[in-house]
Formats: C-alpha cells, sequence, structure tokens
C-alpha cells in the first residue's frame, strides 16, 4: 500500500522492468544453470560469497529496524502534523501546541498558560517589593518548546487599501519565530534625557507604579477576553494588521502587524508576559519599517509609533525605541510641504509624500493628533527634529482663524489654509485635535499656556455652539454645524470628550468641565442601554424638537459598532477621578454586552453590522486593532482597584490608549 500523504497528491513509485525480446527459459533450466556454476567455483570463492550474503542480510535487517523507529505513526500524521479545515479551500500546517479545535490538550495547555500568568503575577508584586530584577529577567526570557519556534500557522490574508477594498492574497505570511531568545542580541540604545530611565538600556525593567497588582474579578473576565482575541488573531493572523475572525482570515492595511504592536502594552499591563515575549520576538524579527507601501501619517504615528513608545516605556527595552526612531525617520517626508502642514500619506521606502487619494486636503484632527508622540520620540532620542516638526504644524494651526475655537475638518498642506466651509464636528476628522490640546499641555508639566488657552477656548467654543439637549429626557449631547448650520448628530467617537474633559478638570480647569462630562458620559452610555443589543451605534440623532419621541435615533446606514473604545474610555477616566461605582457598573454592561453578541466562537471579536437586531447581528467579519489595544485595556483599567496603575498624574495616554510619561519640569 501507498503511504499517505496529506499535503500533495499521492506519490507513485514505480518498478522498473527490463522485457526482452527472447522467449524467458523455462525456471527449471535456470535452476541447473546456476547449480553449474555454483560448482565450478573454488571452497574459498563460495566462502567469500556466503560471508557476503550474510552481511548483507544483517545490515538490511538493522536499517529496515531504524527506519520504523523513526516514522510517525499515522494516528500523529493524521491528528497533528496537518489539518485540513472543512470551510477552507487552504491547507492549514498547524503549530502542534494549537490545534484548531479545543482539544483536552488544549484546553490543558490554557490552563497551564493560567499558572504560568499566576506566577508573573506573584513575580511582579515582588518585585513591586524591591525583590530586583535578576529573578524576573529569567521569568520573561521564554524559551518557546520546540513546536512553537518550528512554525506559525499559514493564514489567509486580505488586502485593503485606504477605501477599504480589499484583494485575494492567500497563503502570505507564515511568520516563524525564535528558537531561542537571544539575550545577547536585545538592542542596546543611547537613550538621552529620559524620563524614566538612563544610560545604556538592555534589559526590560517594570518602571510602572502599581502594575500587576492583584487582579479583581472582573479585571480577569477582561483579560480572559483579551486571551480569546488573542487566540484567533495568533492562529489566524499572525503577523498581519488584523484578524477577520469570521472567515479566520488576516487582513492588512499597511503590513505592519498592527494588532501586535497596538497589544504590547495591554499585555504587559495584564502581566501576560508570555505573549509579551513572543511579540517582542515578532517585533525584533519581523517588523520591518523599510517597506514599499503608503501609510497614513496619523494612523501610523498612534498606533505603531505610540505602541512603540509606550512599550519602551513600560519595558525599558531599547528595541522598541529604536523601531520607533527607525519609524519616525520614515514619516518624517510628510512635512516637506509647501506650508508647515504634513501630506497625510507617505511611502516607508521610497519617502514620496502626499495627500490623500480621496482628495486635496489632509484631516484637521490627523495632522494635530501626532504631537504627543513625536515629542516623545524627541525627548527619548535626545534629537529635536520630531518635536520641532510637530510643534510647527500646532504653532501654523494656532495662527489661523476659528469660529470660537472650533476648526474645520480639513486643512490643505500645500495653501495650509481651512477648507472654507467645512464641517466642524468633535467626531470624526475634528476629535483628537482637542484632545491633544488639552494633552501636549499635560505631557510637558503643564509649561505650554497657549495650548492650555487654546483648549479652553474650544470647549467653551462647544458650549455655546455645540451642546444641546434632548427634548424628552434633557440628554446633553454634542451636535455639529454643517456649512454653518446645527445638526444633532453624534458620533460615537465624540464620546471619547466625557474623559477628556474629567482630566482637565482634574489638572485644574473649571469646574463646569466636570459637569459636562457627566452628562455627556450618561448620554454616552444611553447610546448603548437603548439599543436592543446594548451595544452603541456608530452614529446617533437626537431628538431636540418632539417630546413625544424618543431621544434616540438611528439611521439604517449607521446600525454598526466597531468594538470602538471612547465610550468605555472615558468610563475609565470618570470612574478613576470621581470613584462614582455607577461608571463602572456602566462598564461592565458594556463589556457582557461585547461578550454576547461579538464574541466569535474559536478566538477573536468582530465587529457587527447591526447594534438593534439581537437575533442577527451580523458579524462584519473584523476585529480591529484598537479592540486590543485600547477597548480591552481601558476596561481593564476601569475595573482595577489600584489607583497608582499607570497613574494619570504620571502618564498621558495617546488617542490610541498608549501611555506615555509626562514629563517633569
Ligand atoms: C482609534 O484608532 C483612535 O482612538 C482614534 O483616535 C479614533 N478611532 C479609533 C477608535 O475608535
Amino acid at each position: 500500500m501507498y503511504p499517505v500523504y496529506y499535503d500533495s497528491a499521492p506519490r507513485r513509485d514505480f518498478i522498473s522492468v527490463m522485457v526482452s525480446k527472447e522467449p524467458p527459459e523455462p525456471p527449471s533450466k535456470r535452476r541447473q544453470s546456476c547449480r553449474r556454476m555454483w560448482n565450478r567455483l573454488s571452497r574459498l570463492q563460495r566462502t567469500i560469497i556466503c560471508a557476503i550474503l550474510v552481511v548483507g542480510a544483517m545490515s538490511g535487517l538493522y536499517i529496515a529496524n531504524g527506519l520504523m523507529n523513526e516514522l510517525p505513526d499515522d494516528k500523529d500524521t493524521l491528528s497533528q502534523r496537518h489539518q485540513v479545515f472543512p470551510n477552507d479551500n487552504v491547507v492549514h500546517v498547524m503549530d502542534q501546541r494549537h490545534p484548531g479545535k479545543d482539544t483536552e490538550a488544549n484546553q490543558r495547555r490554557d490552563s497551564n498558560n493560567d499558572k504560568d500568568g499566576e506566577d508573573q503575577k506573584l513575580h511582579f508584586e515582588q518585585q513591586e517589593r524591591g525583590k530586583g530584577i535578576m529573578e524576573r529577567e529569567e521569568k520573561t526570557k521564554v524559551k518557546p518548546k520546540i513546536a512553537d519556534a518550528v512554525m506559525q500557522p499559514e493564514v489567509k490574508v486580505q488586502k485593503e487599501n485606504v477605501m477599504g477594498n480589499q484583494e485575494e492574497d492567500e497563503g502570505i505570511g507564515a511568520a516563524g519565530g525564535n528558537l531561542e531568545v537571544n539575550e545577547e542580541k536585545k538592542t542596546k540604545v543611547q537613550i538621552k534625557d529620559g524620563a524614566d530611565a538612563g544610560g545604556d538600556v538592555q534589559v526590560p525593567v517594570p518602571n510602572m507604579e502599581g502594575g500587576m497588582a492583584a487582579q479583581t474579578a472582573q479585571q480577569k473576565a477582561v483579560v480572559e477576553a483579551f486571551k480569546h482575541a488573542w487566540k484567533g488573531y495568533k492562529q489566524y493572523a499572525w503577523g498581519h494588521d488584523e484578524l477577520k475572525p469570521i472567515s479566520k482570515a488576516a487582513s492588512d492595511w499597511f503590513g505592519l502587524g498592527l494588532t501586535i504592536v497596538d497589544s504590547l502594552d495591554t499585555m504587559w499591563i495584564m502581566g501576560l508576559m508570555e505573549e509579551f515575549e513572543e511579540a517582542r520576538r515578532w517585533v525584533e524579527k519581523d517588523l520591518v519599517l523599510k517597506k514599499n507601501v503608503d501609510v497614513n501619517l496619523f494612523e501610523t504615528t498612534i498606533r505603531v509609533l505610540g505602541g512603540l513608545l509606550s512599550a519602551f516605556h513600560l519595558s525599558n527595552d531599547g528595541l522598541f525605541l529604536e523601531k520607533a526612531r527607525e519609524l519616525g525617520d520614515r514619516l518624517m517626508p510628510c512635512f516637506n510641504s509647501p506650508s508647515k502642514i504634513p501630506y497625510s500619506d507617505v511611502n516607508l521606502d521610497t519617502g514620496k509624500a502626499h495627500p490623500p487619494r480621496w482628495g486635496p486636503d489632509s484631516t484637521t484632527s490627523e495632522v494635530t493628533s501626532i504631537q504627543l508622540e513625536f515629542r516623545e520620540l524627541s525627548h527619548q532620542t535626545g534629537n529635536d527634529k520630531y518635536k520641532k516638526a510637530v510643534d510647527e504644524v500646532m504653532d501654523h494651526i494656532q495662527s489661523l482663524p476659528k469660529e470660537n475655537g472650533l476648526i474645520p475638518i480639513f486643512v490643505n498642506a500645500r495653501s495650509g489654509q481651512f477648507r472654507a466651509g467645512a464641517t466642524i464636528t468633535v467626531g470624526a476628522r475634528g476629535d483628537s485635535y482637542y484632545e491633544y490640546l488639552l494633552k501636549q499641555w499635560l505631557q510637558t508639566g503643564k509649561s505650554e499656556d497657549k495650548l492650555r488657552d487654546e483648549y479652553v477656548a474650544a470647549i467653551e467654543g462647544m458650549q455655546k455652539n455645540l451642546v444641546r439637549s434632548t427634548a424628552a429626557n434633557g440628554l446633553k449631547f454634542i451636535g455639529e454645524l454643517v456649512r454653518g448650520s446645527f445638526s444633532p448628530k453624534m458620533d460615537h467617537l465624540v464620546c471619547f470628550l466625557p474623559g477628556t474633559l474629567a482630566i482637565g478638570h482634574h489638572n485644574g480647569l473649571d469646574p463646569s468641565h466636570l459637569e459636562l462630562a457627566k452628562e455627556l458620559a450618561k448620554t454616552c452610555y444611553q447610546m448603548y442601554a437603548d439599543m436592543p443589543t446594548g451595544l452603541s451605534p456608530e452614529i446617533a440623532y437626537f431628538n431636540i424638537q418632539n417630546p413625544g419621541k424618543p431621544d434616540i435615533e438611528v439611521k439604517n446606514a449607521d446600525t454598526h459598532n466597531l468594538l470602538r473604545p471612547e465610550t468605555v474610555e472615558s468610563l475609565f477616566y470618570l470612574y478613576r477621578l470621581t470613584g462614582d461605582q455607577q461608571y463602572r457598573d456602566w462598564g461592565w454592561k458594556i463589556f457582557q454586552a461585547f461578550e454576547k453578541y461579538t464574541k466569535v466562537p474559536g478566538g477573536g471579536y468582530s465587529s457587527i453590522g447591526s447594534v438593534k437586531d439581537t437575533k442577527n447581528p451580523r458579524f462584519r467579519d473584523k476585529m480591529e486593532s484598537f479592540f486590543l489595544g485600547e477597548t480591552l485595556k481601558y476596561l481593564f483599567l476601569l475595573f482595577s482597584d489600584d489607583p497608582n496603575l499607570l497613574s494619570l498624574d504620571k502618564y498621558v495616554f495617546n488617542t490610541e490608549a498608549h501611555p506615555l510619561p509626562i514629563w517633569r519640569p
């Protein structure tokens, strides 16, 4: 019988047969002539031939025995080495540690991981008590099992362009791991004037106050959710930007492993050190930045540059700073524009920068929400060029005329002017401009009063021009100015604002800011609670005229939920700063709704098409990197009892939830 090969067509063996034209001799004649030849041989010759035959037979037996021991038995071959998924055309070569189904072995592996997690936590608690770094170094030197290192699962990949179109491109990827972590190879980076570190940094040292404190039951549930999301990503999308959890495939936007880099600090904060080390190895080996791809300056800055800088701060591992510096350099050509306003896109290899493909202008919130990261890069590398570039953007924007501190959402990189008549909103394309005014002021130890004044003026402008209440229940919300007219439309994106207002108040700004924060947080929560699934739509319209109608209306085009973080982000800030349990209760309800309607069996969470339809919320087959980078991180922090875990007096979070240190004045 032929052996069975599962990764190719059955192999065929052939026997070659010599065909003679002469008729074959009858067997009896052949036997007679053999005997005659044997009789003609001398005794010595016969002895030699016998000896050769005996030695040959013994060697044959020995080799055959060895081969039998080498060959896997059929069961091994089937169950562990290769597995064909019934709904796929692709043959997935499985990592033996991670079979596709929840086998008993897999469950055992999971419970072992939990135990490792406990060990890590205990270890960090000891560290907090000052037991030194050497012990931890040993723990974090993860030596992967051989199966870990041999192969990562092969993945199906879809490339997404900026407009969201997708091209099918199967079977790319399969990133491999290291057999050993080579500690020698950890990059040495000269840290100049670091806020928390100095000198030659080689070994990760946790430097966050209160980190790894005992977890509450709700935090543990969030950690489980993270592990579930990571499991799907790792199995089907490792090394690619995002997981498509329904089709069990990957999608690429920039091809920078967005989910890995966005998740680094979340894993650190949650104490998932094994996962963190694995991700670190990927960054070291596979995060290639010299890449012929056009990336969006803002998205790459907040997710990748922010993620790397934050990972550097938490771990003190110079690898992350070195990558951050290289990325910063590759993004810098965006600033070579006739005005000080950067182009929106740049090719990471050629350095060619340009406006977006879909129009002539840069987005205002994008060019004004890269400052925290570039300034921090200067601070850590000692090279002022990054800070200079983004400070010039802010100076230029500050010089432009505004309406009560509010800005239009488009600005041109050539003329440096706002687009006349563009919408004014605190939602998409406007949002993080306001957030970064406040946070830049905080980053430099409240030393740049100009930024604070701009922020205060903008909040006053919102109070005057954009804040309204619903007719039925007086829910306060923030609308938009579209060609000068008020529209009662609010994006879920606006829900970052309560958190920002609360931090502003915490740093001495007017009490009315905290009052507005509380009102808006209530409205944002209502956007979840009013929906049958308990999840917010992407956009809501508020009823300001008819007291007999519901407060919130959702148009059919806006019923989707992308697993966004803004509301839980604000709940975290408000709980931290007020201690009001209500914010935790709301956060828990939101978390449970994510669990119920977005969790995908087997691994991952998916954005959904309709928050109104409990029977069929329609998976959109996409797990955004910010779900791991932001949503789950803010939920974890919301349920933490420790106010010193990333203290708000020591860290400022960038708009992708990556904590960066507040500089000491
Ligand atoms: C994230 O990338 C950031 O929070 C950004 O500021 C807004 N959009 C997403 C999350 O919704």
